[in-house]
């Protein structure tokens, strides 16, 4: 740990604290899927379920995890489904720029379809070997670990694919829109330069 450089203006934090809007959603194994929907090659909307979802090839990252309050965390390491894979399982129209990653009760985070696509992002079921646990998004969750912590939604539930970009959650409520923690993008009012 801590061998990794850190992000200006970052400081690190033992252990995994929990921070999130809103309440922890429960889960529903029948009730629940993940969709993949709006600009789809073919027009077709995706479904599939928690069963499905584990079936598909697996990987596993570690990264350290940066929060745009300027915290980070060190050395987690996430396992499950490339975000790539879900690009090939399920083509994005050529026109596709950028993707919605949506998550339980509303919450959003707007990607490029570049960082969506990197060989780094991942949809994880699982932390340091165990079931990601219900504060830390069970059963699924995005895990982009090349930007801030705001554009990995907890509790994932669908991808939607855009031909153009639209702001997320945190992104209309002032949070940068691209969130690079190397460049510190943490405000929007920084997007100007
Ligand atoms: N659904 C959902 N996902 C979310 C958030 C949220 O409010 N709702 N917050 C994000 C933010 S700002 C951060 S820093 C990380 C925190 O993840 P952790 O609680 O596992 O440390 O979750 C991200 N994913
Ligand atoms: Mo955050």
């Amino acid at each position: 740990m801590g061998t990794e450089p850190l992000p200006p203006g970052q400081r690190t934090v033992k252990g995994w604290p929990v921070s999130h809007y809103g309440p922890v959603p429960g889960f529903r194994a029948a009730r629940w899927n993940l969709q993949v929907f709006g600009a789809t090659a073919t027009g077709a909307t995706y479904s599939w379920t928690l069963e499905e979802v584990v079936a598909l090839p697996m990987t596993t990252i570690t990264t350290d995890l940066h929060c745009a309050s300027g915290t980070t965390t060190r050395g987690h390491e996430f396992f499950r489904v490339a975000a790539a894979t879900m690009l090939d399982l399920a083509p994005p129209s050529p026109k596709v720029t950028h993707v919605m990653a949506w998550a339980e009760y509303g919450y959003s985070a707007n990607l490029r379809l570049a960082d969506f696509a990197s060989d780094r992002t991942l949809i994880a079921t699982h932390h340091n070997g165990d079931l990601l646990t219900a504060e830390h998004g069970f059963p699924l969750r995005l895990v982009v670990p090349h930007l801030y912590g705001y554009k990995g939604p907890k509790w994932l539930r669908g991808i939607e694919y855009m031909t153009q970009d639209r702001r997320g959650f945190w992104e209309k409520r002032g949070y940068h829109n691209t969130a690079d923690p190397w460049a510190e993008q943490r405000h929007s009012y920084q997007e100007a330069d």
